[in-house]
């Protein structure tokens, strides 16, 4: 029969050769992003538009046994105040997309409470005034009440018979059990076996500490409602799933709904959700009938904007004398918080394929609780699931090398996958498909200049020197370009992973590309614009790209997850293909020539043998706009639509390996010098990619060494301004010497690997390797992040991990 099969291999696209793609473009989108000329959400003035504003909750865990708005009602342009109970029948539940086992429990996640709240900072009313100033003002004039239950924050003592519970409705603080087993039984045997056999073990527990995303633009949402329809603006990364998830959680129906992320200042995951409060904006806005705006101020942001990690590890290796590892065990509680958000659940869960790191263990068994805190929930933070993973394979190999008395990076060299042995299928069950270890180490190890370093470490190691130095190693992986949609599936994930583009060539010859992935400051108006100006041989200035509206790009499932280029880029390269073949036809039908003879390079159809019978595609575009006579059989349009769907994730890697000095009297910690070559297969841009493995790095850093989000013992976040939340400027970051290999992704015709978690993913475990590596030889084994000066100080001078 003729039904296509949907595994078959796709026709190979082919790249016209690269004139753009490679170039250090400047983003063409920077004038107008750094100019603020752009239209942020919170710049959207309507006519008629009323400002919300939230009562949140003081409490961490509690009944509301009270709460009175009348006086709030009463306050000057007050229009309106609305309780949960209010909206009771209509909020449902922020929805949960990614339901990792089939027995996951979720208590469901009303948008605003309605007798219990569970975290500091949910809401509990809602002023709808004219000004903000007079929506914020009335909040004090609501009367409230709670009687306290006991508030649950630490894990390993929420997951123990007998804790108090987060939710009435559970019957624990469970939510689920994930396992992956690698092993054939499934039941964890073959990995128990290894570790009775080994000759060595060794068992680390690791904390990674709760961080907050800390986008640039706060969250903004403007709705505006027409009779029987509305448009949403919302600073999100998501607008394609935001439009479906929001739809069905307050039934507008779906064409009835336009999502539009304008330019978005910033996401790093914190975006890619559905939020309480862009889903209370819309049933206000229905209720009212009038555009409704709500801007975050940063405490809000800081407090109730979902928050990243958050898990404890603990993770067992078993390895020979030699140094040939056997055996990886790992074992996460990760905290959800209060709720489960878009993919909190998943996140932790992710992280099961990427412990492995680029190691080849024969025996793997991971396990992962879920569990409930009364903490804002958590949620995707640049790297989402493999940060974690990262960290813990990076801290224990050196922990692995310590015992074994073996040089760390020589540990390494033993066990990972040789260039010559891709692909590689990992004990995880992903395939890797290129790549090279080795080389990317040698030349990481270059750029920094290893042996000078490791000279002066030793130099100040004999001559007890106060300021110590240590060299930190991170030879990592990661899967990212989120498809292959069949892979997703299977992982229960609630999204496809394809990714759509379309190609609109206008009359003058001037191109518009559609895209369906939504950039939030990763370049895509600059790199997909050189994609089109070689495939379709056009000036890259006559490209404009079209992204984050669902009335212009209806089909598409975003950005995160480093997707965009392999999945979404991809697409524009099929869209384009398409385009040079039907305006090849048209070529062919003006030039009285067989489409066969007609080649095209630079943007020209050329009748082959016959110099000066030619025309330029943009020609062709005007050509059929003012066509009176077309080829029989075509459409009166040079326009196409393409889907890209690879067939596997794409596995950028890289080595990074930092040199940190400590100051043994005071504790404080430094960085020296940071070093990183980093694979990403074909580079489109190597400005940004540069500029994203800068900013990836910023943040692993800021993990290592600054960020923690705290909760005192009553559940208040301590950490709720950025006075307390230490981001770090430019001026707490040292030079970067970066560098790239290249080897080609074999999943997408680009060639490409995804780059935009990288630097984060990568960096945390090289900065805690060198600090421990600093002061080993003064009895430290465990520092807990952030290295903060405190903790490094109480680590050499009262002993364990600086607490
Ligand atoms: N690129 C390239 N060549 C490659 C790989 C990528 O030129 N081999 C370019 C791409 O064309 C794109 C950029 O690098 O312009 C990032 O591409 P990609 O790796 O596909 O990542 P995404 O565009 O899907 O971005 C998502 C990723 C994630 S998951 C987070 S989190 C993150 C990040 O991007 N958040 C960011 N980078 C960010 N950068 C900014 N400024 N703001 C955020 O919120």
């Amino acid at each position: 029969t003729a039904v296509e099969d949907p595994a078959a291999p796709e026709t190979p696209v082919e790249l016209a050769p690269a004139k753009e793609i490679g170039q250090a473009r400047l983003r063409k989108e920077d004038a107008r992003l750094i100019t603020g000329e752009t239209q942020w959400t919170d710049n959207i003035v309507l006519p008629g538009m009323l400002h919300m504003a939230m009562l949140r909750s003081p409490v961490a865990h509690g009944r509301i046994t009270h709460l009175d708005v009348s006086a709030a009602k009463d306050r000057p342009n007050v229009v309106a105040v609305y309780t949960g109970a209010d909206l009771a029948e209509e909020q449902g539940s922020i929805p949960c997309a990614w339901p990792v086992t089939p027995d996951m429990v979720n208590p469901g996640h009303p948008s605003i409470a309605v007798d219990q709240v569970n975290h500091v900072g949910e809401a509990v009313a809602i002023v709808v005034a004219r000004t903000r100033t007079a929506a914020a003002d009335a909040l004090e004039a609501i009367d409230v009440d709670y009687e306290p239950l006991p508030v649950v924050l630490d894990m390993e003592t929420a997951v123990q018979d007998g804790s108090p519970l987060v939710h009435d409705s559970t019957s624990s603080n469970t939510s689920y059990h994930f396992v992956f087993d690698a092993g054939e039984a499934g039941t964890g045997s073959d990995t128990e076996q290894a570790f009775a056999d080994a000759e060595v073990t060794v068992s680390r527990r690791f904390v990674q500490q709760r961080l907050i995303p800390a986008f640039m633009e706060p969250r903004s949402v403007v709705v505006q409602p027409t009779r029987d329809s509305y448009t949403m603006w919302s600073a999100t990364q998501i607008p394609h799933i935001l439009r479906v998830m929001a739809a069905s959680v307050t039934g507008i129906p779906e064409h009835k709904l336009r999502v539009i992320a304008p330019d978005v200042g910033g996401g790093f995951g914190g975006k890619l959700q559905v939020n309480p409060e862009e889903i209370l904006a819309l049933l206000v806005a229905r209720r009212l009938g009038k555009p409704i705006k709500w801007t975050e101020t940063r405490g809000e942001s800081l407090m109730t904007a979902h928050h990243g990690r958050d898990q404890v590890q603990f993770v067992d290796v078993a390895a020979d004398r030699d140094g040939t590892v056997k055996a990886l065990r790992v074992r996460l509680l990760a905290d959800m918080g209060a709720y489960l958000r878009l993919i909190t659940p998943g996140v932790p869960a992710l992280g099961a394929f990427m412990f492995p790191g680029i190691y080849k263990f024969p025996a793997y068994r991971f396990e992962c609780d879920g569990v409930f805190t009364n903490k804002v929930p958590t949620d995707a933070y640049r790297g989402a699931g493999r940060p974690e993973a990262t960290f813990a394979i990076e801290r224990i190999m050196d922990e692995l090398a310590v015992e074994l008395g073996m040089d760390p990076l020589e540990l390494r060299r033993k066990n990972w996958i040789n260039a010559d042995e891709f692909p590689f299928t990992t004990v995880a069950g992903l395939q890797y498909d290129s790549g090279d270890y080795a080389q990317a180490t040698q030349q990481a190890l270059e750029l920094l200049g290893y042996d000078e370093l490791r000279a002066e470490q030793k130099r100040r190691r004999e001559s007890n020197d106060p300021v110590q130095l240590g060299i930190g190693f991170s030879t990592f992986t990661e899967m990212c370009g989120l498809a292959p949609s069949r892979v997703l599936g299977s992982l229960s994930f609630g999204a496809g992973g394809w990714e759509s583009a379309s190609i609109r060539m206008l009359p003058t010859g001037k191109v518009e590309v559609v895209t369906g992935s939504t950039p939030h400051g990763q370049g895509h108006e600059t790199a997909w614009s050189q994609i089109v100006a070689d495939q379709l041989g056009v000036p890259f200035e006559d490209v404009e790209v079209l992204h984050g509206d669902t009335a212009i790009s209806s089909r598409g499932l975003d950005t995160y997850g480093s997707r965009s280029l392999v999945v979404g880029g991809t697409a524009v390269v099929k869209a384009a293909e398409k385009v040079v073949q039907k305006a090849r036809a048209i070529a062919a039908h003006l030039l009285e020539a067989s489409e066969d003879d007609l080649e095209f390079t630079g943007g020209k159809f050329s009748v082959k043998g016959t110099p000066g019978a030619s025309i330029g595609i943009q020609e062709v575009a005007l050509a059929i706009f003012a066509a009176h006579d077309y080829p029989e059989g075509i459409e009166p349009s040079i326009d196409s639509e393409a889907t890209f769907d690879p067939e596997n994730f794409s596995f950028p890697h890289g080595t990074h390996i930092c040199a940190m000095e400590i100051d043994t009297e005071t504790g404080f910690a430094k960085i020296r010098k940071y070093a990183c070559v980093d694979d990403v297969g074909t580079i489109v841009n190597p400005l940004i990619v540069e500029g994203q493995v800068h900013g990836g790095l910023a943040q692993g850093i800021a993990q290592a060494m600054f960020e923690e989000a705290i909760y005192d013992a009553e559940g208040n976040l301590t950490t709720g301004s950025f006075v307390d939340y230490l981001i770090p400027s430019a001026a707490d970051l040292p030079h970067f010497d970066t560098g790239n290999t290249v080897h080609e992704a074999t999943s997408n015709p680009l060639g490409a690997k995804g780059v935009g978690e990288a630097g984060c993913i990568a960096s945390t475990p090289a900065v805690v390797n060198a600090a421990i590596d600093a002061v080993r030889h003064l009895g430290v084994s465990e520092l807990r992040m952030p290295l903060t000066p405190e903790r490094v100080w109480r680590a050499l001078h009262e002993g364990g991990d600086g607490g």
